[in-house]
């Protein structure tokens, strides 16, 4: 029940959420007693308790509620208008990119783009880079030259829960791992 409370959230507080009659603020909260309203009309758990499990038993961290407890949002991963503010971070010299090989010319030719996301999301380890790949098939990892790339002037940001965020990476900073 968790897991299907926690796949509605990703979709309301990243991608559509007039689906649950929530407006977004502009840093991507939306009010917590809107939430559970919606997961009520939805016959979902809507009491708090069971809100605040989620977002604290989520494998990947992906929620976060404000300190207060009135709102909640997505860390990140959004294809909706949203500004988020994690801290600009000086990255490790490399980063990893867990992908499949169907991808691989495109990316080869073109670099890593945010597609529908706002940003390419980058891990720090090969191993959380495979689970990401993993997610499409077989997974190929691509190591990313991010110390270099910083050095061009790239910038990144480090969200909360430890993804790396970037506007794009160039092909010439990406290597096949
Ligand atoms: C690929 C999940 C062709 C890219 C994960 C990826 C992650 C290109 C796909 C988070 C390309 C986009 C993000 C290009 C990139 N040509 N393909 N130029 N540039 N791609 O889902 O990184 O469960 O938007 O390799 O665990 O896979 O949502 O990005 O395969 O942390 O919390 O286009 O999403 O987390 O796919 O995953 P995505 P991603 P959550």
């Amino acid at each position: 029940m968790t897991k299907s409370i926690s796949k509605t959230l990703s979709l309301w507080l990243r991608h559509a959420p007039e689906r649950a009659g929530l407006t977004l603020d502009s840093a991507g909260w939306a009010p917590v007693d809107g939430v559970l309203a919606a997961l009520a009309r939805k016959r979902l758990p809507d009491d708090p308790d069971t809100l605040h499990r989620v977002v604290a038993d989520c494998d990947k961290q992906r929620f976060e509620l404000s300190p207060d407890g009135s709102l909640i949002r997505a860390r990140q991963g959004h294809s909706t208008a949203v500004d988020l503010d994690w801290p600009v971070a000086e990255p490790p010299e490399h980063l990893f990119h867990g992908t499949v090989e169907r991808f691989l010319p495109q990316i080869l030719a073109e670099g890593l783009k945010p597609m529908a996301r706002h940003h390419v999301h980058l891990s720090p380890d090969i191993e959380t880079a495979s689970r990401v790949g993993a997610r499409r098939g077989e997974p190929l990892i691509l190591r990313i030259a991010a110390g270099a790339m910083a050095r061009a002037g790239h910038v990144f940001h480090l969200s909360s829960n430890g993804v790396w965020l970037a506007d794009e990476v160039p092909p010439e900073f990406i290597e096949r791992s």
